[in-house]
């Protein structure tokens, strides 16, 4: 089966859209060859164009043709177009408009959730979303450690759906929310976010994100790279800027290979800083190298608020970032232990409570 593979982000299934319209040829055609992709918001799914020097004839499309804005012969020579020969020129997702760029952030106006729900009715239960008209090229779990921040997890719900679905992702948001009193722990609750995710559903890419932290541009993707993925890199919080080059807090990627790769991330950081650190070094004695959106796509908000009470800077973190090496094998995935206390499955997000215990235990 022909597969053609829009940006990374989907697959479509050519052959099967195309039968129809090969059927029509005239006999003797030569074989069609696939030429480009557009972004397209114009109507079409599938054209078939013939292709002579500079121009494209269409011979036949699947259906709704509609030449609207942007019509693709420059598309179509800058991409390949091969002279006199048939061109299959594919339009991905017609119905589902594509990432656009910049995207205006701010935290002013309150968030209702009902209509938040009601603005994205292909968003399934639980917050559960894939493409319709294309297969997604990564299963995504997005992994958000939270605690008493329902203000903020409405902006993120708010912001974030309609970008997910315009990156084309078969993705999943789990909220998991720390239980009781205890100082928070952020690492652990990514890794009991890992583990209960691929309990419901196949997912090969993790996101692990906060639960204040906006995309200001929607080509920031939510996937997975050959590398781990530093998604927030220009925070308005450091001026939009790395606040040190081994940064890799906020919101990062990883594949199911590569978080499992480093024994997950460590469990025994309680209270504010120093995970973070700890999770890079642990990439990096693994041998990988992070990769990053440069600062005008990776441009992000953090929604202002004071430190969180049982979210006190961890005296400790110095001494464990130092220790990463010798610890990375004995704390992680491998010594995750925890009791999930309820699920909740809401329209936009699943919510998972978990008991994680306390430093002593
Ligand atoms: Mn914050």
């Amino acid at each position: 089966m022909h597969k053609v593979d829009y940006d990374g982000h989907c697959l479509f299934e050519l052959q099967k859209s195309l039968e129809p319209l090969l059927k029509g040829l005239p006999q003797g055609s030569v074989p069609p060859l696939v030429c480009a992709c557009c972004a397209c918001s114009w109507g079409a799914w599938v054209s078939l164009q013939r292709v002579q020097g500079s121009s494209c004839t269409m011979l036949g499309h699947t259906h709704k043709w509609r030449r609207g804005r942007g019509y693709s012969s420059q598309i179509l020579q800058g991409m390949y177009a091969p002279r006199n020969r048939l061109c299959v020129l594919i339009c991905l997702m017609c119905y589902t408009s594509l990432p656009v760029g910049a995207l205006r952030v701010e935290f002013s106006q309150p968030i209702n959730l009902d209509e938040v729900a009601r603005i994205n009715p292909e968003v399934k239960a639980g917050g559960r979303f894939a493409p319709k008209d294309c297969i997604a090229l990564q299963k995504v779990a997005i992994i958000i450690p939270f605690r008493n921040r329902e203000e903020h997890l409405k902006y993120w719900l708010y912001y974030l759906h309609p970008v997910l679905q315009r990156q084309q992702l078969d993705y999943g948001v789990y909220v998991i929310n720390q239980d009781g009193e205890e100082e928070f722990n952020r690492a652990k609750l990514l890794n009991i976010g890992f583990a209960e995710a691929l309990k419901e559903y196949d997912y090969d890419c993790f996101v692990f994100s906060d639960v204040d932290l906006i995309p200001m541009d929607d080509r920031n993707t939510y996937k997975c790279y050959s590398q781990p993925r530093h998604l927030s890199v220009s925070m308005d919080k450091f001026g939009f800027r790395l606040p040190y080059n081994q940064y890799f807090g906020g919101v990062s990627a990883l594949s199911k290979e590569q978080f499992t790769k480093i024994n997950g991330f460590p469990n025994n950081y309680w209270g504010w800083g120093g995970e973070d650190d700890d999770i890079y070094n642990r990439l990096v004695f693994k041998g990988m190298g992070i990769s990053r959106p440069d600062a005008v796509i990776g441009k992000c908000r953090m929604i202002r608020h004071s430190r969180d009470r049982k979210n006190e800077p961890n005296p400790e973190r110095f001494d464990r970032i130092a220790h990463t090496r010798e610890t990375m094998n004995s704390d992680g995935l491998n010594t995750l232990s925890y009791k999930v206390l309820r699920t909740d499955k809401y329209p936009l997000y699943t919510k998972i409570t978990v008991d994680i215990g306390s430093p002593k235990s």
